[in-house]
């Protein structure tokens, strides 16, 4: 027995370089569809979601706080979304929408499934299907892509996960040994949200099919979230789009009963994805692979029902503009959470840096691997943030710090709010301290702090926030100029008048 350590050394020395490989990190990266990070309990406290799984992640890894997508040109914001998330580049530098021209060619040969194959990793996704980027979509080895927002098993959420047991089961029956790239995606919470009947029940939601009526109350429903208004006060330049008017069981209600039974299909949609990560992550750890995986949980954008009087994704308050995020694996401390900082569209270079894999050159974003070591708290002072999808230009936003500037412009609209988040953290309007909306919110008294924009006291701060804006718009390249702005000889794009001189005073 005295000659076993030399034994295991020699051993080790005769271990093939490709057994290394098999030591490399895998990476399933979960992205729900149309998710506020408000939604969950370590966002927000006072959420009545049930997500343990989530949960578990979040607590065993870490929370980023400051976690964005940029935004949008079209009213479908989960399109330009996933093509961020897929290439790394920046909104305006797009293989669609008005940066198309300048970007490199066969872009999808740069995206993350082509990436993760090209560095040995065995790559599988399954999505939804619709409002992404198909080329590169089909990258991934294996695809499994379908709309499933059904409320049984094989017409919802589960039918995503047992592609990816499928996949776990197979790898395991060929002894593959390569690391994975796992992209599990789900079709929900997006609506239409029919949940399964049990999960409804638990939230007191029912799927309501008739426009003449609100849905029954039930005491199990959420309350209304505290910004909720009856009514966004102003145009925001995209009022009629379809996610305003027309979604199943909302259509152009904002009622309580309403709001309070759509967050209730909401809930049981998201709690069934919250299952359904669980089968996965159960099956990982039972395999021994779940400690070497890192995991990442997010959303393609955010969502408003209710909030602001508004119902969709085409806005750019907090609730919509941010994602959820968690991230949690080797060398991540438990439990901790940072503001990071971040867009939707670092997560290439993470993935690549965390896996020891060079990122492409077209790619735009950075690795945020050093706020997850605890090594740094965010990778970039200033977030940037557009939703033009509807009238031109229409809506800009940009943070530094506790302060948030959101300018609002198209013919007829010209509206600016400015916010710190931290005293004003859901963005309260003067608006929410009406008695009646009061009354069924719980809003603040009137002395909080709302719209700081018409404030003299801080119009200092307003115009730093106004230069910034103008900075970061210059520096991404975003085609467009606010009348308040030097037009930078910009020509405006095609689609929309790019200013409006009739009202440029802000209110
Ligand atoms: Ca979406």
């Amino acid at each position: 027995m005295k000659h076993l350590p030399a034994l295991l050394a020699a051993f080790a020395l005769a271990v093939p370089s490709d057994a290394a490989d098999s030591r490399r990190p895998n990476i399933l990266f979960i992205l729900v569809d149309d998710q506020s990070p408000f939604d969950f309990k370590f966002h927000n406290p006072q959420s009545t979601l049930d997500s343990p799984n989530i949960d578990r992640l979040a607590a065993g890894g870490m929370v980023i706080d400051g976690a964005y997508h940029m935004g949008s040109f079209s009213g479908a914001v989960c399109t330009p979304s996933r093509h961020m998330i897929m290439s790394g580049r920046t909104v305006w530098h797009l293989p669609i929408g008005p940066g198309a021209a300048a970007c490199p060619p066969d872009l999808e040969k740069n995206t993350v499934g082509a990436v993760f194959n090209r560095a040995g990793y065995a790559t599988m996704r399954t999505c939804k299907q619709g409002n992404s980027y198909a080329a590169a979509n089909r990258q991934f080895s294996v695809v499994h892509d379908q709309t499933k927002r059904g409320g049984t098993r094989e017409t919802g959420s589960a039918w995503h996960a047992d592609r990816v047991l499928d996949y776990l089961g197979e790898r395991q029956a060929k002894k593959d040994e390569r690391p994975f790239f796992i992209y599990f995606g789900f079709s929900h919470p997006h609506d239409v949200r029919d949940g399964t009947p049990e999960l409804l029940a638990k939230y007191g939601a029912a799927n309501h099919k008739d426009k003449s009526a609100a849905p029954p109350a039930h005491p199990k429903q959420a309350p209304l979230p505290p910004n909720w208004l009856p009514a966004h006060p102003f145009d925001n330049s995209h009022m009629d789009v379809r996610d305003e008017v027309a979604v199943s069981g909302v259509w152009n209600r904002r009622d309580e009963a309403t709001i309070r039974n759509e967050i209730g299909r909401e809930y049981a949609c998201s709690e069934n994805i919250d299952i359904q990560i669980g089968r996965v992550l159960a099956r990982l750890e039972k395999t021994g692979e779940l400690a070497n995986t890192y995991i990442f949980y997010t959303a393609d954008h955010g969502m408003a029902i209710g909030r602001h009087g508004l119902q969709g994704k085409q806005n750019l308050y907090e609730h919509t503009w941010r994602v959820p995020m968690i991230v949690k694996g080797p060398g991540i401390k438990p439990g901790v959470r940072a503001p990071g900082n971040v867009y939707l569209g670092d997560l290439l270079a993470t993935f690549c840096d965390l896996a020891g894999v060079t990122s492409p050159d077209s790619n735009e974003g950075g690795s945020f691997k050093p706020v997850l070591f605890g090594e740094e708290q965010s990778i970039r002072d200033t977030l940037y943030g557009v939703y033009n999808g509807g009238a031109k230009p229409g809506m800009r936003c940009v943070k530094r710090g506790d302060w948030k500037l959101i300018e609002y412009e198209s013919p007829g609209t010209r509206e600016t709010q400015l916010f710190n988040l931290k005293d004003n953290p859901h963005e309260f309007l003067a608006g929410h301290h009406d008695p009646k909306v009061a009354a069924l919110t719980g809003a603040p008294p009137a002395k909080h702090q709302v719209n700081l924009a018409g404030d003299p006291r801080h119009a200092a701060k307003l115009a730093e926030m106004r230069a910034l804006l103008l900075a970061e718009m210059r520096r991404l390249g975003d085609p467009w100029r606010l009348s308040n702005q030097p037009d930078d000889g910009l020509t405006p794009p095609q689609g929309g008048k790019a200013r409006n001189k009739r009202n440029p005073k802000a209110k």
